[in-house]
């Protein structure tokens, strides 16, 4: 069981676990309505934080350990090498996924969790802005001629480095300049198990053309 908000970074998980192919059950969770705080979903995830996954009464958190349980629990979907190293490598962009990129849109939206002082918020948003930018030039650098993020193979890092395109548009970047990350994008948006996902959730970023 998935706990998602549409247009969060639950957007990977859940696209993961659709790519997968297995029955599951994805429980809508809205941020924008503080459906993460309530007492039932804190008992879930006490940091009150989606993505959320519930397997076996045990719960799982932090997209880059959902993801890498995802392509552990179903190897049969190929959805991480089974290269150790290859397979070390994914989960290290998976990483730097969240402790970069992530910070800075969490900077630019949330300011109150790194400073108190709100005379500042505009100057936290400001380099959070530029900063994912730059964020994202190094993803559509290291895509490049590749065919997927990681090289010939689809991985779950594809419907992560996914969130990211998404939540660059919808915060006005020029994203349609990264060519590698823009085919990136649209080749994502062709696999079935992607559309299934965006039109489930309505996910905001990514509007029915
Ligand atoms: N590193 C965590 C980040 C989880 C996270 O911050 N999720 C956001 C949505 S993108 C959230 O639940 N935010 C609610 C809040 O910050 O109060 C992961 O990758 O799972």
């Amino acid at each position: 069981m998935l706990f998602y908000s549409p247009g969060a970074c639950s957007l990977a998980s859940h696209i993961a676990l659709e790519e997968s192919g297995r029955p599951y059950r994805a429980v809508e969770t809205l941020l924008s309505k503080n459906q993460h705080q309530t007492p039932e979903f804190l008992a879930i995830n006490p940091r009150g934080r989606v993505p959320a996954l519930v397997v076996d009464g045990n719960v799982i958190t932090e997209n880059t350990a959902i993801l890498t349980w995802i392509a552990s629990a179903f190897p049969e979907a190929g959805l991480l090498p089974e290269n150790l190293v290859e397979r070390m490598r994914c989960i290290a962009q998976m990483a730097w996924f969240s402790n970069t990129p992530h910070i800075f849109q969490r900077a630019k939206f949330r300011p109150y969790r790194f400073v108190d002082r709100e005379e500042v918020y505009d100057d936290i948003r400001a380099k959070a802005a530029s900063s994912y930018w730059e964020s994202m030039q190094e993803i559509d650098a290291l895509i490049g001629d590749n065919r997927w993020m990681m090289g010939d193979a689809y991985t779950v890092v594809d419907p992560y480095a996914l969130v990211f395109y998404g939540w660059g548009t919808s915060n006005g970047l020029p994203m349609q300049d990264l060519v590698s990350f823009t085919r990136h994008k649209t080749q994502m948006l062709e696999r079935p198990a992607v559309a299934t996902v965006i039109e489930r959730e309505r996910n905001p970023h990514f509007p029915r053309q």
